[in-house]
């Protein structure tokens, strides 16, 4: 089989990046470990920054996106029984989206099988000659070949493409936290119209949601803890503990939908490119989900990946595509420093002596009470410029 660029991961780096090139008349296969409903039923991030969004409209996959998804002007912090609004209009004219991940894919995937769209699922032995280029993998027993003139390596962090990169050629930078997120889905009215960031003496929690009748919350546990261990009554009655009263007050419980839990893990693989093999999202980098910045972070890959390739079909210029690991990186330090500073920020470490967290609670005071801390935060938040 020949194609312009093989994709390795079928998630949403890959289907965007897919969808992108083939509005530009650039072809592409997507090859996928998973089945297209298991790529479906994973509940992950749920805001969007404007650049995100511009590139699914250039892909012309925004229509339910702006049928559908929630603008929010702000978002709320808590410490202890205090609690405050960040207003990102106050610093920059620009909102964030709340619209799920998932749907995100569905339409991704809708677009790309209406254009025709070429995928293989449930692919396994997955190897690439980034120098080929060319990838191998084998699907029902038997093993195939595309040619290509790129990969794209969008197949998250525990994929095949950043280890093609030979170990002396790349460097990793890694901190791993030592505490997970307990994420719960519940059919129920979000607790308040924008999202809650609570820093509580018993660790973090987070009040999020789809839209108005299916809230996403997170509290903060223990690495090795177990998902299964924790009942719909014990994830509620910890989440109310960690909110302020009049928050507490308000929520409305019921069963959860999904429950899981999710390590946290600041990481970056430099450089994100070898060869013909360019590395996007979570394959090069993950953040700690604080900062909402993953999916965000894919995106801006996304965005000079693109941009780099279109230089090179449409005018034979290879020079954006040699200084793509460059300028995704610069982008990526920044969403890492943000996340690291906002996880350090809302949550209880366990070697935390009494004066760290009296630090933490001045730094929550400064920002409550300095505009010019709060536009930091606005600007990083809602998503720098690419
Ligand atoms: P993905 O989504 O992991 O997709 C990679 C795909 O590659 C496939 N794959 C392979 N395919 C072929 N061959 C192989 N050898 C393969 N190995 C793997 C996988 O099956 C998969 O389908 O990476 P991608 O596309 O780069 O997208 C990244 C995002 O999914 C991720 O950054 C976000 O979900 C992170 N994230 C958030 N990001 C935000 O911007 N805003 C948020 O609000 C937000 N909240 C979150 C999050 C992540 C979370 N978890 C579970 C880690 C909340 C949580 C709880
Ligand atoms: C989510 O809704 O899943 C979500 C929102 C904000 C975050 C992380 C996750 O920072």
């Amino acid at each position: 089989m020949k194609t312009h660029v093989a994709i390795i991961g079928g998630g949403p780096s890959g289907l965007l990046l897919s969808q992108l090139l083939h509005i530009r008349g650039i072809s592409s296969i997507i090859l996928e470990r998973q089945s297209k409903a298991h790529v479906l039923s994973r509940i992950r991030a749920g805001v969007l920054e404007q650049g995100l969004i511009g590139l699914l409209r250039e892909a012309g996959v925004c229509d339910r996106l702006e049928a559908e998804g929630f603008r929010h002007d702000g978002t709320v912090l808590t410490f202890d029984e205090q609690s405050f609004r960040v207003d990102f209009k106050d610093f920059i004219d620009q909102p964030v989206v709340v619209y799920g991940q998932t749907e995100i894919t569905r339409d991704l995937y809708a677009a790309r099988e209406a254009a025709g769209g070429r995928f293989e699922f449930n692919v396994e032995d997955v190897v690439i000659d980034p120098h080929g280029p060319s990838v191998s993998y084998a699907v029902g027993g038997e093993t195939r070949v595309i040619e290509c003139d790129f990969v794209a390596g969008c197949d998250g962090f525990h994929g095949v493409s950043r280890k093609t990169i030979p170990q002396d050629k790349r460097q990793e930078f890694e901190k791993v936290y030592p505490f997970g997120w307990l994420g719960i889905l519940s059919e129920t009215p979000p607790v308040h119209e924008e999202l809650i960031y609570a820093n509580s003496e018993r660790g973090f929690a987070l009040c999020s949601m789809r839209n108005n009748a299916l809230s996403r919350y997170y509290i903060q546990c223990d690495a090795n803890d177990d998902a299964a261990r924790w009942s719909d009554d014990a994830f509620w009655a910890e989440l109310k503990k960690r909110l302020p009263a009049k928050f507490a007050d308000a929520l409305v419980t019921g069963p959860s939908i999904e429950k899981s839990i999710a390590p946290l893990r600041s990481f970056v693989c430099e450089p994100m490119q070898y060869g013909k093999l360019f590395l996007c999202g979570d394959a090069a980098h993950i953040v700690p989900p604080t900062g909402a910045k993953g999916l965000n972070t894919a995106a801006s890959d996304v965005h000079y990946l693109y941009q780099g390739l279109r230089a090179f079909y449409q005018r034979g210029d290879m020079s954006e595509l040699d200084a793509y690991s460059s300028k995704a990186l610069a982008r990526v330090w920044k969403a890492e420093r943000f996340s690291w500073w906002f996880t350090s920020l809302m949550h209880r470490f366990p070697d935390q002596a009494a004066f760290d967290i009296k630090m933490q609670k001045a730094e929550l005071e400064f920002l409550r009470s300095s505009p010019a801390a709060q536009a930091a935060m606005a600007v990083n938040y809602v998503g720098l410029p690419y």
